[in-house]
Order: C-alpha cells, then sequence, then structure tokens
C-alpha cells in the first residue's frame, strides 16, 4: 500500500480538477442542480388549486359520518384521524380512529364501544383540559365522553352526564390560561323563522365541568371552531351563521378579560352554509379553512386585521358536512379530508 503525502494528494486533486474527464462530471452536477432546481420550483409553486382527489369513497364506513377530526393525540407531532357517526338501523353511534397507509387509504386502528343515545348525534373535538393531558372529547346529547391514546387504541378515562343540547362543540385556549377551554353552541332563542344562538364556555375545575361564560345571540350558528390564527398563542374562535342555507357570516371572536369582541368578520363570501371551519397551518401559512354545504372549500388568511379569501375555491359534486387537513404521508404538506353528505370520505392531496 502507498502513503500518499498531504503534497502529493493536493497535487492529485489539482491534477483531477484541470484533467479532461472531469467535464462530464461537472456536466451531470449542472443538470442535477437544474433538475433539482426544477423540483423545488415545481414544490414550492403547488398551490391550494392543486389539491386533487386521493381518496374517495361514498359509503365509508357508517350509515351517516358526521365529523372528522385531525389531532394529536400522544404527542408525537403526527396528528391522528378521526371520523364519527351513526347507524340508523344498527342504533349505534361510534368513534374510528384511523390508520392511512400506501395510497391515502383508510383503514380502521380503533373503534369505540356503541355509544348510541336515542335521538342523538355525535360530536367529536380534542383539547388539553386539565393534567391529564391531550383527550379526544365525544358527545352526545346526553353525555360524554373523555378518551386517551394509548398504545395503538383509546381508553376511557372519564363520563359524565350533561344538559347541554349542543348544536356543535370545539375546543381551545381562548383566555390563554395553557388549557383549553370546551365551547359548545346551543339554541337560545326559536323564531318563526329562524333559530338563534348563542356560544356557551366550559372548563374542567378540580369540581368538575363549569359554565363560565357565554355570547349574546349570535344568529343562526352553522359552523364552530377555535384556533391560533395570528400565532399569539391564543385560540380565536370562529363562528358561522346565516339564515336556512344561505350564504352567512362568519365572525372572528376573541375572549378578553370576561368578554367577547368581534376582531373581524366577512359576510356572504362563501357559497351555501358553511357547516365546518378549521384553523390550520399549511406551508402557505395559518389559514381558517371552511367547507359548504355546496360543496365548496375556501382558505381565509387573517391579515391586517381583516379576513381575506384566498382565490382559490376547491369544489365538490356533495354537500360538505366536515372537514380536517392532516399531513398523512409526511411531506410536510397538509392532505385534506373532506365529508360529504350522508358518508362519502374524501382524501385530497397536492
Ligand atoms: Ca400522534
Ligand atoms: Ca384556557
Ligand atoms: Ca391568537
Ligand atoms: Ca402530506
Amino acid at each position: 500500500m502507498s502513503r500518499i503525502s498531504t503534497k502529493e494528494s493536493v497535487e492529485i486533486t489539482h491534477g483531477r480538477r484541470r484533467g479532461q474527464e472531469v467535464y462530464p462530471m461537472i456536466r451531470f452536477a449542472r443538470w442535477y442542480i437544474v433538475l433539482a432546481l426544477l423540483v423545488f420550483s415545481i414544490q414550492a409553486f403547488a398551490g391550494l388549486k392543486d389539491y386533487q382527489i386521493a381518496f374517495d369513497n361514498n359509503d365509508f364506513l357508517m350509515e351517516g359520518v358526521f365529523q372528522v377530526l385531525a389531532t394529536d393525540l400522544d404527542g408525537d407531532l403526527n396528528e391522528e384521524l378521526l371520523v364519527a357517526g351513526k347507524n340508523y338501523i344498527g342504533r349505534e353511534l361510534f368513534v374510528y380512529l384511523l390508520s392511512v397507509k400506501d395510497g391515502y387509504k383508510p383503514s380502521v386502528q380503533w373503534q369505540s364501544p356503541n355509544l348510541f343515545e336515542e335521538r342523538s348525534v355525535i360530536w367529536i373535538t380534542s383539547g388539553k383540559f386539565n393534567d391529564l393531558g391531550k383527550v379526544l372529547l365525544v358527545m352526545t346529547n346526553t353525555r360524554f365522553y373523555l378518551y386517551q391514546m394509548e398504545g395503538e387504541g383509546l381508553r376511557l378515562i372519564g363520563e359524565y352526564h350533561h344538559q347541554l343540547e349542543p348544536l356543535g362543540v370545539a375546543a381551545g385556549d381562548i383566555d390563554g390560561d395553557g388549557w383549553d377551554e370546551l365551547l359548545v353552541t346551543r339554541v337560545g332563542d326559536v323564531t318563526s323563522k329562524m333559530y338563534r344562538c348563542y356560544l356557551q364556555v366550559w372548563k374542567l375545575t378540580e369540581n368538575g365541568w363549569q359554565a363560565t361564560t357565554k355570547t349574546d345571540l349570535l344568529g343562526n350558528i352553522r359552523g364552530l371552531t377555535a384556533g391560533d390564527i395570528d400565532g399569539d398563542g391564543i385560540h380565536e374562535i370562529f363562528v358561522e351563521e346565516g339564515l336556512r342555507v344561505e350564504p352567512g357570516t362568519v365572525h372572528m371572536l376573541r375572549y378578553k378579560d370576561g368578554r367577547f369582541g368581534e376582531v373581524a368578520k366577512v359576510s356572504n363570501e362563501i357559497k351555501g352554509a358553511a357547516y365546518s371551519m378549521k384553523v390550520k397551518t399549511f406551508p402557505e401559512g395559518v389559514r381558517l379553512m371552511t367547507a359548504s354545504h355546496r360543496g365548496k372549500v375556501n382558505f381565509f388568511k387573517y391579515e391586517g386585521s381583516k379576513l381575506v379569501k384566498d382565490p382559490v375555491e376547491l369544489s365538490f359534486n356533495s354537500e360538505l358536512t366536515d372537514s380536517d387537513a392532516i399531513d398523512l404521508d409526511s411531506d410536510g404538506d397538509l392532505e385534506i379530508a373532506l365529508i360529504g353528505y350522508p358518508r362519502r370520505l374524501m382524501i385530497l392531496n397536492r
């Protein structure tokens, strides 16, 4: 074995740089760089308009699928995907934890016991309500259940009775104390023309769940969510209301010093009733995503104290009842899960 001194190795290196054999390598390297830039620019410019259906099932799991939820229940920074719905004939209410692998095809990883209750639908949300950490909250007309992730499934850790008769539920830390509040929309007043609804806030304390505050009557509420759209660590509240299924108004509210204040609102910018709203962090930034009964998906950013609608509108031939966004393939970009009435699940990718 010959040893090469530092001097010799430098000369060899220089010799190769000067040599003719080097040129094909440089050419190859240039093409590689061009190709890499091309791939990068395609990724960089993949916009909201590029979402395509990657999975579509018109008969997904239950006779009625009501909700889809993307949330990280075990704190591994990957969100889990859950759906909740009803089998009318079988008198069953279920929550499913889904696993999504190749081809964005969901399969059942865990199924709840039958939570059936007469004349009730089922709602799901998640939050960190006390030191038990992030839990799944499942609500029916008179009961709610807290589930904690354990291994590949969920374990029941609490069950409560209530008389809330909710229209919708969501959770978020709206006062910045580090714990999530439970937000429930309820009917306050029924006129001949419409329901007039309000939002009630509940906290889980040492003495159980306690109602802390509520809003004034806000109209016929159809959509509700909470999310930190401006990145200050405190969740804003989004309520959508309108007559019947006509285009309505999205109100962005902040809770401060025991009162709700309206920060921004947009009217008549969504086609149809926006039953679904979620605040999610896309590579483009944080967006309020809405899904309407006329099959439209829209995106709003919060900028200059206004909610600004993105020109891109996704359109589907289904009444959309719920939606969420989740990175199913760990590529750093969000897929979108949509529920179409009565039991369609779509997954979009771009
Ligand atoms: Ca997780
Ligand atoms: Ca809080
Ligand atoms: Ca905020
Ligand atoms: Ca992804």
